[in-house]
């Protein structure tokens, strides 16, 4: 039972039930370095079997309705068909991932390419996705782009944003009314002198750029180390262009471990200033982009769907009026004070008060190990090719 008061314990439930938190297919997948990946038994070996695994982590959740899809990994003959298995599931298909990082055609980048032949074929596929975004009823195009290149001189900066500039143009006039492009920056890795979209900066100018439903993506792993994230998502929020996260920790680079786990401080600190800025429920795409290249992956994607919901309730907890007074009376210790009240507060008793209200089972990892999923499904997926990237 949560000491909190009960008013305030109401607030924090009332907002944490109205929380979506979107997973990733792939994270369901095979996935692991350059050095090894890891095969793990029961993986998926295809979108309805890694549909089926997201629907798990909804069902013991109940917070994580939509499952992002990465095409062509999640490529189907039948995209209609792919969000009535969804629906019959209880999850939704979310936001749609183009993939133009991992044909051989693009090693010297894909829209960015230095051959018009094949920046038409990446911009072809963009536009492929946008007509799966119409078979699957998803709001979102998400589009990272891992262009860029290695060495001082290899291709001119300004040619290529002029290239990036366009075939992103290409792409937007293509969207429905209902539908945005959320852009994805990553300071390095595939390439390591220069990435086209290396930071939040650019990223910001190109969606500008486009118009409103342009919108930005910060992936948590994809910054310098030391970057104050948070800082990131004040300004995007005030530009109106924060359009989602990508979910994930890390200790050194794109290490896409659970999100919360290298760095719980810093996801509290993300959420607090959405929570300021009241736009925990306002269009914002919370995503996981994570990969579990040891771990049992279904309970690793749960775990991080309730690192997000503990750092949520800390946050919510945070006396914004306490707050403002005393950053307005320069009481520097008092305000950092009131904000650690609230991140040292133990939200653990309210979340299982509020799964209960929600008919759901407290303790969630528990319930999932009890119901023998994974049992079921390393006894089911045998034979077959389990799904991972591809790469
Ligand atoms: C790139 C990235 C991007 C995805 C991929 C799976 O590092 O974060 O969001 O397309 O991971
Ligand atoms: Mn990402």
């Amino acid at each position: 039972m949560s000491d909190l008061a009960p008013e305030t314990a109401t607030r924090v439930s009332v907002a944490l039930r109205a929380q979506r938190i979107e997973t990733a297919s792939w994270a369901y997948a095979n996935s692991g370095t350059r050095f090894k990946v890891f095969a793990q038994e029961g993986v998926p070996r295809d979108p309805y079997e890694k549909i089926a695994d997201a629907a798990v982590v909804h069902r013991f959740t109940g917070v994580a309705p939509s499952v992002a899809l990465h095409i062509p990994w999640d490529k189907v003959d039948d995209y209609a068909d792919l969000a009535r298995h969804a629906r019959e599931l209880g999850v939704v298909l979310g936001t749609i991932n183009a993939n133009v990082f991992q044909d051989d055609d693009y090693k010297l980048g894909s829209v960015t390419n230095p051959d018009p032949a094949v920046r038409r074929k990446a911009i072809a596929h963009l536009i492929e996705c946008v007509d799966i975004m119409d078979a699957t009823g998803s709001r979102d195009l998400k589009l990272w782009f891992s262009d860029g290149t290695n060495y001082p001189g290899q291709d001119d900066v300004r040619t290529r944003q002029g290239r990036l500039a366009d075939a992103l143009a290409e792409t937007y006039a293509r969207l429905g009314d209902q539908q945005r492009m959320l852009l994805e920056y990553k300071l390095f890795e595939p390439a390591f002198y220069l990435t086209d979209v290396p930071d939040w900066g650019t990223a910001y100018l190109h969606c500008v750029a486009l118009g409103d439903r342009a919108q930005v993506v910060i992936d948590t792993g994809h910054h310098a180390p030391g970057t104050n994230i948070e800082f990131i998502v004040a300004m995007l929020v005030r530009a109106g262009k924060l359009g989602g996260f990508d979910f994930n920790s890390r200790f050194y680079a794109d290490d896409d471990l659970m999100v919360g786990s290298a760095d719980p401080f810093q996801l509290f600190r993300i959420m607090h200033e959405i929570v300021l800025a009241d736009e925990l429920d306002k269009g914002i795409a919370f995503m996981l982009d994570q990969c579990h290249n040891l771990e049992p992956k279904i309970q690793a994607v749960i775990r991080s769907v309730l690192n997000v919901q503990e750092a949520t309730a800390k946050a919510l907890l945070v006396d914004h009026a306490a707050l403002k007074a005393a950053q307005d009376a320069g009481d520097v210790l008092e305000a950092n004070a009131v904000l650690m009240d609230a991140y040292n507060t133990d939200v653990r008793p309210l979340l299982r008060d509020l799964r209960a209200d929600l008919g759901l089972d407290p303790d969630p990892i528990a319930a999932y190990k009890r119901s023998g999923y994974l049992e079921k499904v390393k006894a089911e997926r045998v034979g077959g090719t389990q799904a991972g990237w591809g790469a």
